[in-house]
């Protein structure tokens, strides 16, 4: 006989969680869109409480570290990192970028607590733009709805 369990997070939180968002100064014209989202996106997500601490880094390339003293906490059940690496405007784009992902990956991988990855990595401003609550979305807002269905999937594993 197969039993099968099948188990996935839903996008609606209905029971307490607390998040840490950490968002970056750098392109902050383009962040504080994805910030914008991804609280709105929190708080429609929910239907208990969500307590969200919003934490501000230079850059891209700090998102790491700070995503690691937070998880270190043991308060957090997921963080939500922001922020834009625009490769038209960085010579070191490969190197910032690279950085920020690897190491967001390897505090979740680490940890076991979900590190949701809402930086962008494009290639020219506009593109940043499209994805900062123009054309093609929010990534902030998804992040959001990410690290919600990653709560839930977590508390079930
Ligand atoms: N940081 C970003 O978040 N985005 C960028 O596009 C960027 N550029 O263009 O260089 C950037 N650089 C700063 C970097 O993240 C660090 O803050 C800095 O190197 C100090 O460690």
């Amino acid at each position: 006989m197969l039993k099968t369990n099948n188990m996935s997070g839903g996008l609606l939180l209905d029971s307490n969680a607390k998040i840490g968002v950490i968002c970056t100064r750098f392109n902050s014209f383009i962040v504080d869109h994805l910030e914008t989202g991804c609280v709105d996106m929190l708080q429609r997500s929910s239907s208990a409480e969500i307590e969200v601490d919003i934490l501000k880094v230079p850059g891209a390339y700090e998102l790491p570290v700070v995503a690691k003293k937070m998880v270190a906490s043991n308060s957090y059940d997921a963080i939500i990192a922001l922020g834009a690496v625009i490769r038209g405007a960085t010579p070191h784009f490969e190197q910032v970028a690279g950085a920020c992902s690897n190491g967001l990956s390897r505090v979740a991988t680490d940890s076991g607590v979900p590190v949701i990855f809402g930086v962008l990595t494009v290639d020219t401003i506009e593109q940043a733009i499209e994805r900062a609550g123009t054309k093609a979305g929010n990534k902030g807002a998804e992040a959001a709805a990410t690290a919600i269905e990653m709560i839930n999937l977590m508390r079930q594993v």
